[in-house]
């Protein structure tokens, strides 16, 4: 195959640029952490980001409209897009094919060709040359003027020089690349991570033919993602499973100044709000100015229309939360020069687009409410009912204040406490039944654990307004045990215990008071998830027994291998394996040992980094809606009983 004519001058000693090149990756493969936050699986996943946000940022200046995603055995990613192509020429300020500084120098990202980046995607802005230095191998293709351009690496450094290694007819680039197993912990992709990221960025940019594909045996899968509505899909998505107040969704965009928002909302007729946002197609889970921006917006417009349609009296003003109940909504904004703040750079400081958002927002849906008065009307109700429903629940907040102002804050009669004061070092076992709660009692260690048990019928919150919940005699206990207050007092600074553990059952009916536990603490306490708090005990499923040896298991994966080891050398030992009855038929002395003993127990954090599938788990779970739910259940039976989401 033809060398490229510069190949010619390749074998020289290394200049002063190409030393800075090395170091620069060299500084990647030793602090992996500091370029993809982690090499976790959550870093693994993040360098197929990378890669694919360059084929966005080609889509967003117009000039790819495919993009395909591929997992092969050995986990080996191919992302390829029909865009121009990285340039192959060479550039002048390094004197190297631009396609060479891309995936060996930091940051290249837009830093060259000019143009087509404007709005570059890659903004948390590592790029392909970070991938490249993270991979064992990385091999890219660029089909372009007829010709299919290919060059290759290994762990940063360059092993095969640009070369021409066929033709073509078609234009784009192919990247082929394995994670480096001396760098990530773990290097199995998940395809279902993939997929929904991938499903996320096909709703921003509308029209845009995303392909997801899993071709490791026994894992073949396909997806074809193209969302001709955008982010109105994407509303519509979410709200799949609820029952929504008005048809159509709410879609506003408008720009100004070289930057631009989109934004789709829609109101269903639960209590919760889900507002997902967006810079540059990156997600920003922290908000920032285009939240706050929309949020003032919203809040103004329906005050001003309750106003002028007489539902709203002279005084009267709803909060931004009335306004929020059942709202669901998307905010996408495209700026030049993202500014991202906060620890996880998860939040949009560009103080220009709150300006934007709110004038957007704030002339359009004024706009909107006038020409549909009958979703208009509807809007309003609701938020007129989530302001009363406010106002008893602060009045039920403001009575349990009261009353434990009243009786000293008193603890809750079942909660037996530990002697240790100090959060960080205790945990409180939430369990289910009066005699898990015995032989929990029994068994722990009253240093540091403390044991709440709980009995009958759990409320469902996903059903219940706050000041039912609130008021709820089963959930009392649990607000006043766990210390930190609900709802908009919850303060997690006050929170009695760092580790909350729910312990029930491995059955149906043990899934079944976890899901309604965890619901209780994601809708009413979501700083208890988010700083992973809270936790999932994990009962042995098998006893074995061989004279006098016991031994527990807690996979059948683990029943086989702990018999097999029980056997040794002896084959017709015998060995009596028992499925475990239930938390409230061990003894104390086993569920400490089994299940409670910090020593040897297994537990489960829960944490909930998708919001969009902690909230379609919930819904589904806990809903309205049966037909959805069964469906759900079905398909995830395994999860769902194990609680493995
Ligand atoms: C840059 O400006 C001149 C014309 O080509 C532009 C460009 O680089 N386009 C481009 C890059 N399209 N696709 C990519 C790309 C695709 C993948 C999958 C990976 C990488 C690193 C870049």
């Amino acid at each position: 195959m033809d060398q490229l004519e510069h190949k010619t001058v390749v074998d020289h000693e290394y200049g002063a640029s190409e030393i800075q090149v090395l170091e620069g990756l060299e500084a990647v493969r030793k602090r992996p952490g500091m370029y993809i936050g982690s090499t976790s699986s959550s870093g693994l996943h993040h360098l197929v980001y990378e890669i694919v946000d360059n084929a966005i940022d080609e889509a967003l200046a117009g000039y790819c409209t495919e993009i395909s995603v591929e997992i092969d055995e050995e986990d080996v990613i191919t992302v390829s897009d029909n865009g121009r192509g990285i340039p192959v020429d060479i550039q002048v300020q390094t004197g190297r094919p631009a396609m060479e500084v891309v995936f060996t120098i930091l940051h290249a990202g837009g830093k060259f060709g000019g143009g087509g980046y404007k709005v570059s995607g890659g903004l948390h802005g590592v790029g392909a040359s970070v991938v490249n230095a993270l991979s064992e191998w990385l091999v890219a293709q660029v089909h372009k003027d007829g010709k299919i351009y290919e060059m290759k690496f290994s762990r940063g450094n360059v092993t095969q020089d640009i070369t021409v290694v066929g033709e073509t007819d078609k234009h784009g680039t192919i990247v082929k690349f394995k994670p480096d197993a001396e760098i990530f912990e773990n290097t199995v992709y998940d395809y279902n991570i993939l997929f929904t990221r991938m499903r996320e960025q096909a709703f921003l940019n509308a029209g845009l033919k995303i392909r997801t594909e899993d071709r490791r045996s026994g894992k073949e899968t396909l997806h074809e993602l193209c969302y001709k509505g955008g982010i109105r899909e994407f509303v519509e998505y979410i709200n799949r499973n609820k029952t929504s107040l008005h048809n159509e969704v709410i879609y506003i965009t408008g720009e100004r100044d070289g930057s631009m928002a989109e934004i789709a909302l829609q109101y269903n007729d639960s209590y919760n709000e889900i507002i997902l946002s967006f810079a540059n197609n990156i997600n920003t889970p922290e908000g920032g100015m285009h939240e706050e921006g929309f949020k003032r917006a919203l809040t103004n417009t329906i005050n001003n229309y309750g106003k002028k349609i007489g539902l709203l009296k002279n005084d009267d003003k709803l909060s931004g939360e009335d306004c929020r109940e059942g709202l669901t909504a998307i905010i996408s904004v495209k700026l030049e020069e993202a500014q991202f703040e906060g620890q996880t750079k998860a939040k949009l400081g560009n103080s220009e687009i709150r300006t934007l958002v709110n004038a957007v927002v704030g002339e359009k849906l004024e706009v909107f409410l006038e020409e549909h008065p009958a979703v208009g009307r509807t809007i309003m109700e609701k938020a007129l009912t989530a302001s009363r429903a406010r106002e008893a629940a602060r009045k039920a907040r403001e009575s349990i204040r009261r009353k434990n102002a009243l009786e000293g804050a008193t603890l809750p009669g079942k909660l037996s406490d530990c002697n240790e004061r100090d959060p960080s070092l205790t945990e409180v076992y939430i369990v289910e039944g009066d005699s898990a709660g015995g032989s929990a009692k029994g068994g722990r260690d009253a240093r540091f654990q403390a044991i709440l048990p709980l009995w009958g019928k759990m409320l469902n919150v996903e059903k219940a307004r706050a000041d039912k919940v609130y008021g709820n005699e089963k959930l009392t206990p649990v607000i006043t045990a766990l210390g930190a207050g609900i709802g908009e007092d919850f303060d997690v600074s006050k929170l009695r215990y760092h580790k909350v553990i729910i312990m029930a059952d491995a059955d149906v009916d043990g899934s079944h008071i976890r899901t309604l536990l965890l619901t209780f603490f994601f809708r009413f306490m979501r700083p208890l998830v988010d700083g992973g708090y809270v936790y999932s005990a994990v009962p042995p499923l098998y006893k074995l027994v061989r004279g006098k040896q016991i031994r527990y298991a807690y996979s059948d994966d683990e029943r086989d291998r702990v018999s097999t080891e029980m056997r040794g050398d002896n084959p017709n030992a015998k060995i009596e394996i028992s499925r475990n009855k239930g938390l409230g038929e061990m003894d104390p002395h086993e569920l400490w040992e089994t299940t409670m003993d910090p020593e040897h127990r297994t537990l489960k954090q829960f944490t909930m980094a998708d919001a969009v599938a902690a909230d379609e788990i919930f819904t589904l779970l806990m809903g309205e809606k049966v037909e959805p739910r069964k469906e759900f259940i079905e398909q995830n039976a395994w999860r769902v009983v194990n609680f493995d989401y």
